[in-house]
């Protein structure tokens, strides 16, 4: 299970703490854990195989970043892959721009809707919605009476009914409609396992009512089930997102992993206690720190990085005086941008910025900067200093290494040009580079092969 995969990694990590370049060899020890690891926790094996050829890109034939030790670096290669893989973070409720926003809570029995379902009103009323709670859970006798007590303690709007599940929530709708509420939250029922007379159940149920949203709710101790779970929800009723339950637990979240690969779709919360305020929007870099269970290398990685950063920066900036700007100068750039949050935030710092917004989608550009590392990544040391060797064999291999196409390659080369450009332009210090960062990213809003 995900328990070991920190463990597992760490005597490998030791024997290369020495390392200047990370060996082929070394890399494979490393990768094989990270294998064994990722397959015991019943994670499909093509997934486990594209995860670790994407870490070995970054990793093989590298030079250790200045400030961190060989196994720092793989650790952190595994960390920055495993937070794509979890699809980054949650943008958290989907309200439908035609109320009422029908979320449908789905999961087996215990996993948490019930409690799920009540947080999430909490949630939709501090956004200022008006939420309906409504109990569809006709198979446990004191399911029904749960809910309503729940919902009476938080002062929320309950109902109830006689009739098939559908007729409850047909009526509830109407009620709904009646009273106000805009956002209504179905709990249904669950099963020990799975169980094609619940699935049945719950397809009848989203015939019968216009469902914005069905969220799988699992229990995070799910362990080697979550991925028949995910895939049968997923298969038969269909899942737009997934809530984790129960991370306040001793689980190491490799249910999150198995869950968004069945599924398809994201993890938008984490349930982290009992009480109704316990719900906390899903945050990917927790949760690959969590699995990969290395919390203290990642923020001692962290630390390195940003002090490395500022003597970085200064040779950058001599780099750009003299013209000639390299692609580790070009990194550095990247790296720092990354570190001083989000891009938006960026753009209202630089001339002209305001413009560039629109063309750059928040949650998109820290998946560009990513993307550009990885390209960057998979350059030799001497394609990095004379990016003008780079011809279309090398933009090939690029590419390959990265994952991705040669013209995500070509965006790179040309990102790197522009800067270059832009430096001159704006003339030279800080000021300048970062308003040639953002200038490049103003140019390269999308268009990524994946
Ligand atoms: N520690 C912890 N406990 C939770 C969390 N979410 C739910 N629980 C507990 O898990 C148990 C089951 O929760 P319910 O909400 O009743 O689960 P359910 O899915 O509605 O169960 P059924 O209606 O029987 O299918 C309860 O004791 C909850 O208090 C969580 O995030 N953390
Ligand atoms: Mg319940």
């Amino acid at each position: 299970m995900f328990e070991t995969l920190g463990d597992r990694l760490a005597a490998v990590l030791k024997k290369i703490s020495g390392r200047g370049v990370l060996r082929p060899e070394d890399v494979e020890a490393g990768l094989r854990e990270v294998r064994m690891a990722l397959l015991e926790a019943d994670v499909n094996f093509k997934v486990v195989k594209e995860f670790v050829d994407r870490v070995r890109a970054r990793l093989v034939g590298v030079e250790v970043a200045p400030g961190l030790t060989a196994p720092q670096q793989v650790v952190k290669a595994i960390n920055l892959e495993l937070v794509e893989l979890l699809g980054g973070n949650s943008d958290g409720l989907h309200y439908s721009p035609t109320p009422p926003t029908v979320l449908m809570l789905a999961g087996l029995q215990g996993s948490g809707k019930t409690t799920t379902a009540v947080k999430l009103a909490l949630l939709a009323r501090r956004d200022g919605h008006k939420p309906l709670l409504v109990a569809l859970d006709l198979r446990r006798p004191a399911a029904v009476e749960q809910l309503r007590i729940l919902a009476d303690r938080e002062g929320l709007a309950f109902q109830s009914g006689n009739g098939t599940v559908e007729e409850i929530a047909r009526g509830a709708l109407k009620e709904a409609s009646r009273l106000g509420n805009d956002v209504v939250i179905l709990d249904t029922a669950g099963r020990l396992h799975i169980d094609a007379e619940l699935m049945d159940e719950l397809k009848r149920l989203k015939a019968a009512v216009p469902v914005t949203e069905t969220l799988l709710v699992a229990d995070a101790m799910t362990g080697q089930e979550a991925v028949k779970v995910g895939e049968a929800f997923a298969g038969a009723v269909g899942v737009d997102g997934v809530i984790l339950t129960k991370l306040d637990g001793d689980a190491r979240g490799g249910a999150a992993l198995s869950l968004r690969l069945a599924t398809g779709q994201r993890i938008r919360f984490a349930g982290t206690g009992e009480r109704p305020q316990d719900l906390e929007v899903f945050h990917a870099e927790r949760m690959a720190s969590r699995i990969l269970g290395m919390g203290d290398v990642l923020s001692l990685i962290e630390r390195a990085e940003r002090t490395i950063d500022q003597e970085a920066v200064k040779e950058v900036e001599s780099h750009m005086r003299s013209g000639h700007l390299t692609f580790d100068d070009f990194l550095v750039q990247i790296r720092q941008l990354r570190s001083m949050g989000s891009l938006e935030g960026i753009l209202d710092m630089v001339p002209g910025g305001a413009k560039l917004k629109g063309q750059v989608a928040g949650a998109d550009s820290e998946r560009e900067v990513r993307r550009m590392e990885a390209v960057i990544l998979s350059m030799t040391a001497r394609e990095r200093t004379h990016p003008e060797i780079i011809d279309g064999a090398r933009r090939r291999r690029i590419a390959r290494g990265s994952g991705l196409q040669p013209a995500d390659v070509n965006r790179v080369l040309k990102a790197r040009e522009a800067m270059q450009q832009v430096a001159k332009q704006f003339g030279l210090g800080n000021r300048g580079s970062k308003a040639g960062v953002s200038r490049l990213f103003g140019q390269g809003g999308s268009g990524w092969s994946r």
